[in-house]
């Protein structure tokens, strides 16, 4: 490890030498002198400027790993979705260079926040799983691990939010309009991938079947690469992304027969591809172009590594030494057939070592357990795009439950839930069912959910293979999530206990001592209010609407869906609400209640949800009998807002309905920044809840086993509702129009999903979580005890840095340990 990189950095990055770099870009990037540019070419200039220090670190990562012996793995992370965020300030602190950037910024007339803000977030995904791959990617460097992410360059990421009437609007989310300055795009690495047309057969000379795919369409894949560094290591890993281009972006015949159009009919067709990201929770089976993105980036991705893997002088049966695939989910699980069939049909590979190849190379994270988030793709479908890979498929398959009946016998039922073909109604391919046949690995994201997991959703696989099953718990990056985003907090931790925490998060320990140091107890205070202030500042900028900064903030951030049950919570509001009316005297605490999610284009239950948040508050926010002890705002677009939001929280609402989240990485985020947790006994909270201690967090609610027993024993929330007086007037509240100018029907579908079904028990858990808040109120008026809990919260949080997990993959599924990135052959370029 090169331990000089510090040192290192302050030389050669010295201000002079940042101004002029910047004073250079400037001109020379942007073609803008200083007096005509706009605050965008600043932030431009200074991009390029910081990118420049990146570069070399960069480089030599990408040598070295590229000439790594036989017996040094990358590990490749296949991700439909990476959000990995703004890079310029991370990467400023990763380098260790952002108080001299922000002085060289200064002292050139500008200011280091403002070019940030210009930064586009690029919305390479739709929440979580996109933001774990990013942490992950991060960890990697950090850990300093041959990675490269392997994804696709989206043209419009997931939508922007825009509130309307209390409705969402979703609007184009153009990331890339104004430039990147972050990616190198390498047309000389392209690759091409098929699709379409038919396969021919064939028998070789020694008598094997053979076959050839005849491709109706050939798409080329270009790759655009963006450094990932690493907290002051010199490591600095690869993300490659992919745009689909067609290989001819212009027909002449087709121009010179007058068929405009026509000339340029591939070039469109082809970069649909990569043109959008689909937004989560839509109804996919029957999207065509989901598929077609799946299985470009998987193709791409599989091309290029086998590629890289030849010229490095290796040979295909030590493709798995070389390279550890990690499936995101099952969105790239083609990938295990696109792989066999490379290595088959271009390779010449017999099928006994092709699947032994491929079954060393994959594993798989599974992040589902709701069965309408399991993918599946119709066969037809498949076959009409993939011909080739539907072949392969039937042949694993036929394999596979071949083997199963000679060794498990005949149980009819068992093998049809084995088999990756659904012939329930209309026939599917099941990619989870495929992706843990092909992979030698299966985990899942939090203990609660492997369990269920190992004993549900996957049980018949886990029969089958219990070695291949084990639990990773997701963890987040202390350095975003932390040091990026509350330097305030940074400092006071790195005051008492060094900076040694920020790669080793487990030494957060060391702050359980100060928890009973009254000053101590006061700094962390002031640096939550200090957030607090900021944020209410940011509501009022925003939303005009005044808040107060010594209020309990009580946060809800995440997609709005039914299962997270931002209902639940309105259902606590209101009910504060209704003590308000009934009572105008009435003790309560005060509350800032926070929102803010995106929910999934076509989910009306969700969109109404929103509108329900916004009537609510409109009615609360402006009742003189409430004054200023209630307010209850809704922040749109929230990916920017994570930033301040999680460090300004008092209280982090975890409620999902137990067994239905499968981690959650936000109630780490908050837990990080020291808010305390209301949760279910569910997914990561349970985790949270064992390390930061019982008496640190407000646990409500069914468990997972509860929750299962009472729907068994038929779950009927008619009787909660006629049970619990309290309940049925706020239910009756809602229905009744009073929030929504009188219309009685605006909430009916809510409301009626409630109470004919309420498949999420609101109902069952309604008394338990009002209890739990009311309590919440009580502790929050003891200033000293809420201040030891939120500093035991961060304390003990170090189980859930993406670097333990991080370890756990790389000494557990992907066996690759840590190479050290040299500079001595390094030259810095004149600036
Ligand atoms: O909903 C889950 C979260 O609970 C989890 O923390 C996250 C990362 O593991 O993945 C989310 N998720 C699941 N996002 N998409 C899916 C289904 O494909």
């Amino acid at each position: 490890k090169d331990t000089s990189s510090d040192n290192d950095n302050q030389q050669q990055v010295s201000i002079e030498n940042l101004r002029h770099s910047l004073a250079d870009n400037l001109f020379y990037i942007t073609g803008k002198y200083t007096e005509i540019a706009t605050l965008n070419d600043f932030y431009l200039a200074l991009a390029y400027t910081v990118r420049d220090r990146l570069l070399p670190r960069w480089l030599n990562t990408v040598r070295t790993v590229t000439q790594l012996s036989d017996n040094t793995k990358v590990v490749s992370c296949l991700s439909s979705e990476f959000m990995v965020g703004p890079h310029l300030v991370n990467h400023l602190i990763n380098l260790g260079i952002y108080d001299q950037v922000r002085q060289a910024v200064e002292e050139s007339g500008l200011d280091l926040q403002k070019l940030a803000e210009q930064e586009p977030e690029p919305g390479l995904g739709n929440g979580s799983l996109g933001r774990l791959a990013a942490c992950y990617m991060d960890s990697l460097s950090t850990l300093e691990i041959p990675a490269i992410g392997y994804g696709i360059r989206y043209e419009f990421g997931t939508f922007k939010q825009q509130i309307r009437d209390g409705w969402q609007v979703e609007i184009t989310d153009k990331w890339l309009q104004k430039g990147n300055p972050w990616e190198i795009v390498r047309p000389e690495s392209a690759v091409e991938v098929k699709f379409g047309g038919y396969t021919e057969g064939y028998t070789d000379e020694e008598g094997n079947y053979q076959a050839t795919w005849v491709p109706h369409q050939v798409v080329k894949g270009i790759p655009y690469d963006t450094p990932i560094s690493g907290y002051k290591v010199n490591t600095v890993n690869t993300l490659r992304l992919w745009k689909a281009e067609a290989p001819e972006s212009f027909n002449f015949q087709a121009f010179n027969l007058g068929d405009y159009y026509g000339a340029v009919d591939q070039k469109v067709v082809s970069e649909n591809i990569t043109k959008v990201l689909y937004p989560n929770d839509e109804h996919i089976p029957g999207r065509q172009l989901r598929l077609e993105q799946q299985f470009f980036l998987a193709s791409c991705a599989l091309q290029d590594m086998i590629r890289w893997h030849l010229k490095s002088g290796g040979n295909l049966e030590t493709f798995p030494d070389k390279f550890a695939v990690q499936l995101n989910d099952t969105h790239p699980a083609i990938a295990i057939v696109e792989l066999m069939r490379l290595l088959m049909d271009e390779h010449h590979i017999q099928w006994h070592d092709a699947w032994e190849i491929t079954q060393k190379t994959f594993s798989y994270t599974n992040h589902t357990l709701l069965p309408e988030a399991l993918e599946k793709w119709p066969v037809n479908l498949l076959g009409r795009l993939l011909p080739r890979h539907l072949e392969i498929i039937y042949e694993i398959n036929r394999r596979f439950l071949e083997e199963v009946r000679n060794s498990n016998g005949r149980d009819g039922h068992k093998i049809a839930r084995l088999s990756l073909i659904d012939e329930t109604g209309e026939r599917y391919i099941r990619m989870a069912n495929l992706a843990c046949l092909g992979s030698h690995s299966i985990n899942g994201v939090a203990e609660l959910h492997t369990e269920l997991l190992t004993k549900d959703t996957l049980g018949d696989f886990y029969e089958l293979f219990p070695h291949k099953f084990s639990n990773k718990t997701n963890g987040v990056t202390p350095r975003r999530w932390l040091v990026q985003n509350n330097p305030g907090m940074t400092k006071l931790i790195s005051e008492k206990i060094g900076e040694h925490w920020i790669t080793h998060l487990d030494d957060l320990r060391q702050l359980e001592g100060f928890a009973d140091d009254g000053d101590f107890r006061y700094r962390w205070g002031q640096v939550k209010l200090d957030l607090k202030r900021s944020l209410a500042g940011h509501i009022q900028q925003r939303l005009g609407v005044t808040v107060n900064p010594e209020s309990l903030f009580d946060v809800q951030v995440k997609p709005i869906h039914e299962y997270k049950r931002q209902h639940l919570n309105i259902l606590h509001i209101v009910t504060l609400y209704h003590r308000i009316k009934q009572d105008p005297t009435v003790n309560i605490t005060p509350r800032t209640f926070i929102f803010a999610g995106k929910a999934a284009p076509g989910y009306f239950m969700a969109k109404l949800m929103i509108k329900l948040i916004h009537s609510v508050a409109e009615v609360i926010n402006h009742d003189p009998d409430v004054g200023d002890r209630l307010k209850v705002v809704f922040l749109p677009d929230y990916n920017v807002l994570c930033q301040i939001l999680y460090p300004a929280a008092d209280l982090s609402e975890q409620i999902s309905t137990a067994g239905k989240e499968v981690s959650g990485t936000g109630n780490m985020k908050f837990c990080l920044n020291g808010a305390l947790t209301i949760g279910t006994w569910d997914a990561a909270n349970i985790e949270i809840c064992q390390e930061v201690g019982q008496e640190n967090f407000f646990r409500f609610g069914l468990t997972a086993d509860e929750v299962y027993q009472r729907k068994a024993e038929g779950y009927n929330p008619w009787d909660y509702y006629y049970g619990n007086s309290q309940l049925k007037e706020i239910i009756d509240l809602i229905g009744s129009g009073h929030f929504a100018d009188e219309d009685s029907t605006l909430f009916q579908p809510l409301i009626d999903s409630l109470l004919h079904q309420d498949q999420y028990m609101l109902f069952a858990d309604y008394q338990s979580y009002l209890d739990c808040q009311d309590s919440i109120s009580r502790v929050w008026c003891d200033r000293d005890r809420w201040l030891k809990m939120s500093i035991l919260n961060t304390a003990r949080c170090g189980k859930f840095s993406s670097d333990r997990a991080i370890r756990e993959y790389c000494d557990q599924i992907w066996h690759s340990s840590p190479v050290s990135i040299q500079l001595a052959d390094y030259v810095q370029p004149q600036t």
